[in-house]
């Protein structure tokens, strides 16, 4: 496919052009749409079709067909961009072809507070920084320094707008769906298609309708929608599907709750999540400056939610339609170690006491891309202020990340970072911190069980402060703050009493939140660096002899041959996520190079055959180690392999280093009984064989010293299953079917030995 190379400048905020250009084919596009289908639109739909590259021609089958997209936007955080710009640079184009954003947000370690840890950050990874930086600057892509704050937090801000549509290296992409944008988490190598004029190409998704009543109340926050939604759907609930919010208690969320809501629709595994357009989104447009693009939204409302029909009977148009009562939701606290596992705040004293899980808190966070909005940290502070004011303070650890420096810079400016500091809170940088595995913690130690509260969206082991007996609960940031009052989980601030110094009983009222600043936003000190006009004498400094960055070989094309008798390197039982694969906090610093990074691979997976975590059996010397250290052996001796998963594998991040770490170590294909659906993309744009058993049972026949052939490969083709063996030590077969969803396209991408290659190899003839 020919690459258009666009001129466009990249600038802090969505150009009115770039929005006038989507809305001025929406109308007829939504009408093709309706005649195509013969019915109806939902929003999703509409904004899919508007963007489609062939509105007449693409097969629009739900589940089953791949669209190539082409998305308005992309966004790159500092810990996938670096993967995504190196693998973008020998793509060998002068510039992106679409606007496009790097920010840096991961890699800030909260220590001190938010200051002091900045510049900590700034010192320590200036190569990284530096590097992402002069290549933003070479290539047209707009940069946003460190402390400039969370990506998803400054893309609502700037970027996103109603009917856009976007991809975004990293799976909370879809925040951006509380601005009524279908804004999608992708690997780096999907952005790299998209930044070298190609499509983005996805599965048609199946849709997911939730149809809200009434209002929220009391203590109810957005966050127990999402919530609730979890709890319902489960973590691979939403695979496939986009989630599409309406009815009337939709109407009364601020823009950025419904932001919170479409966030954790990552948690379900959804596609992305959406709300229609409507005044709060017209009035967070306003706020933060963008007049000229909600006058625009209003002007083509119509086709900015679902038609009237879709609303008046969804079940007709969703796959599944979910009712949720506003008016009834009671506060949802969930954790631990998974993000479906939800009950009230109520209940969740009495259920810690009954497994066993420390009820007493040992620190209490607010913030992440999640919940860290502006109407987020008033709620929060007014629990605070009540606090203060009658003499009761935080008695755990207290520490808030505001999203942006804006939302920093405004809660400064109206005394809200005050009403924190007054019960003993720690404000820490405008980054994901904790959230990530970002967190400096000397208070406890591996072992030490403890209970940890936050208002963030993950929660699997080891993931905020890299300790596998930290168990963490999430809820929204004013049960947050009101759980740290109290410093234990069996608090339900509905019913219960708080006891200041003087032996006083103080019971919390509700919160209260003030959805946008009365005075406007204060931009603070913004952090955003546009590419300079003439990029020509821009270099892009890669030191040979770095431990942080590393330039990219392409893999190796297919060889044509099958596999045959590999060794297993894991099978993994249970949950296996990006975190458990290739696992982040400490680990961040080396997510520019390929090799450095490979030193964790699966160090959080458990061993199916023994239950521990992180180690197995070398079948070429029959040593028990770790299983990076397998893999590296693997693949210094020319030795192929596999890996086996258990559901959902590769639930969570977007982080294409669970990919392309088992490809650099020579893993050919990765057989489970079901993926997540970035990590099923990222394995085959890297050219790893993603297969599903055909029967889930086939994973319990897999032994320790089995080897596993995947036969026929020449034949792989779309809808195909491929003929698998497992091989005893004595060398007796079993065999066995997996089913795979490799579209032609993509079997191409197997044979060039990535997605990559293609573009390479095009670019160069
Ligand atoms: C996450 O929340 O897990 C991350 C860290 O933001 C990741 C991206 C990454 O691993 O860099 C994500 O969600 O995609
Ligand atoms: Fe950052 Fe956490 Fe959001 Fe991921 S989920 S982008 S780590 S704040």
């Amino acid at each position: 496919m020919a690459v258009d190379r666009v001129e466009h400048t990249v600038t802090p905020t969505t150009s009115v052009e770039l929005v006038e250009g989507v809305y001025a084919t929406l109308e007829e596009r939504v009408s093709i749409g309706r005649r195509r289908l013969g019915r109806p639109l939902t929003l999703a739909e509409k904004i899919l079709i508007n963007h489609l590259r062939d509105p007449e021609g693409q097969e629009l089958e739900r589940g089953r067909s791949y669209a190539d997209l082409q998305p308005d936007r992309v966004a790159m955080q500092d810990a996938t961009a670096q993967m995504a710009l190196l693998q973008f640079m020998t793509a060998g184009l002068p510039q992106a072809a679409v606007p496009s954003t790097v920010h840096c947000d991961h890699l800030i370690q909260a220590r001190d507070d938010g200051k002091v840890d900045l510049l900590a950050a700034l010192d320590n990874n200036s190569e990284v920084y530096d590097f992402l930086e002069t290549v933003s600057a070479k290539y047209g892509i707009g940069f946003w320094k460190p402390g400039s704050g969370i990506i998803h937090q400054v893309v609502l801000e700037q970027y996103a707008f109603p009917g856009g549509m976007m991809i975004g290296t990293d799976s909370h992409t879809p925040n951006a769906g509380g601005l009524g944008m279908v804004a999608i988490g992708v690997g780096g190598a999907d952005a790299v298609d998209v930044m070298t004029g190609h499509p983005f190409n996805v599965r048609w998704p199946k849709l997911i309708g939730v149809h809200l009543t009434g209002s929220l109340n009391g203590w109810s926050a957005p966050k127990d929608i999402i919530l609730k939604v979890a709890e319902i759907l489960t973590v691979k609930g939403g695979t496939g599907a986009i989630v599409e919010y309406f009815g009337p208690g939709a109407n009364s969320i601020s823009c950025t709750g419904k932001a919170t809501i479409c966030n954790m629709g990552a948690e379900i595994g959804a596609t992305t999540s959406v709300f229609a357009y409507d005044d709060a989104m017209a009035r967070y447009l306003k706020s933060t400056g963008r007049e000229a693009i909600a006058d625009l939204a209003n002007a083509h409302a119509h086709d900015l939610r679902a038609d009237d029909e879709v609303l008046a009977d969804p079940s007709q148009f969703f796959d599944e339609v979910i009712e949720i009562d506003l008016d009834t939701l009671a506060p949802l606290i969930n954790g631990p170690h998974t993000p479906d596992l939800a009950r009230t705040v109520a209940e969740v004293g009495a259920e810690a006491r009954a497994n066993g899980w420390p009820t007493e808190i040992s620190a209490a966070l607010v913030g992440s891309c999640t919940n860290s909005s502006y109407e987020d940290i008033t709620r929060a502070a007014s629990i605070a202020r009540q606090a203060a004011a009658a003499g009761l303070t935080a008695k755990t650890d207290l520490m808030i990340t505001p999203g942006s420096e804006q939302v920093r810079a405004t809660i400064e400016r109206d005394g809200l970072l005050a009403d924190f500091e007054a019960i003993g809170a720690t404000v820490l940088a405008n980054a994901c911190g904790p959230c990530i595995g970002q967190w400096a913690r000397s208070d406890v130690k591996e072992g030490d069980t403890n209970t940890i509260v936050t208002s963030y969206n993950r929660n699997f082991p080891k993931r905020n402060d890299g300790f596998s007996t930290t168990l963490a609960f999430v809820t929204s940031p004013e049960t947050v703050v009101a759980l740290a009052l109290a410093g234990t989980l069996d608090f339900n601030p509905i019913t219960d009493t708080l006891t200041n110094d003087a032996g006083e009983a103080i019971r919390l009222d509700v919160p209260v939140g003030e959805e946008l600043p009365a005075l406007g936003f204060d931009p603070g000190d913004s952090g955003f660096i546009a590419p300079p006009a003439d990029r020509s004498s821009v270099e892009v400094a890669v030191d040979p002899n770095s431990d942080r960055l590393q330039l990219l070989e392409p893999f190796p094309a297919w060889d044509g041959e099958d596999f045959v008798a590999l060794p297993v390197l894991v099978k993994a039982k249970g949950k296996c996520t990006t975190d458990h694969i290739s696992a982040a906090g400490p680990w961040l610093r080396f997510r520019g190079h390929l090799e450095n990074i490979s030193g964790n691979l699966f160090l959080g997976a458990i061993n199916a055959f023994d239950g521990e975590a992180g180690v197995g059996k070398d079948q070429l010397d029959g040593e028990r180690k770790p299983f990076p250290e397998i893999a590296k052996h693997y693949h210094e001796a020319g030795q192929p392999w596999v890996a086996i998963g258990d559901e959902n594998y590769g639930e969570g991040s977007s982080r294409e280093h669970a990919a392309m770490e088992p490809r650099f170590r020579g893993c050919r294909a990765v057989i489970c009984r079901s993926f997540a659906r970035i990590a099923e993309t990222n394995l085959k744009k890297q050219g790893v064989v993603p297969l599903w058993f055909a029967d889930p049972a086939t994973y319990d026949q897999i032994e320790e010293d089995d080897r596993i052939s995947v036969l026929g490969l020449a034949d792989l083709a779309p809808d195909t299953p491929v003929r698998c063996q497992i091989v005893k030590p004595d060398g007796t077969t079993i065999d066995f079917e997996a089913t795979q969803t490799y579209s032609p396209e993509q079997i191409e991408w197997f044979k060039a030995g990535s997605a990559l290659n293609i573009i390479r190899q095009a670019q160069a003839g």
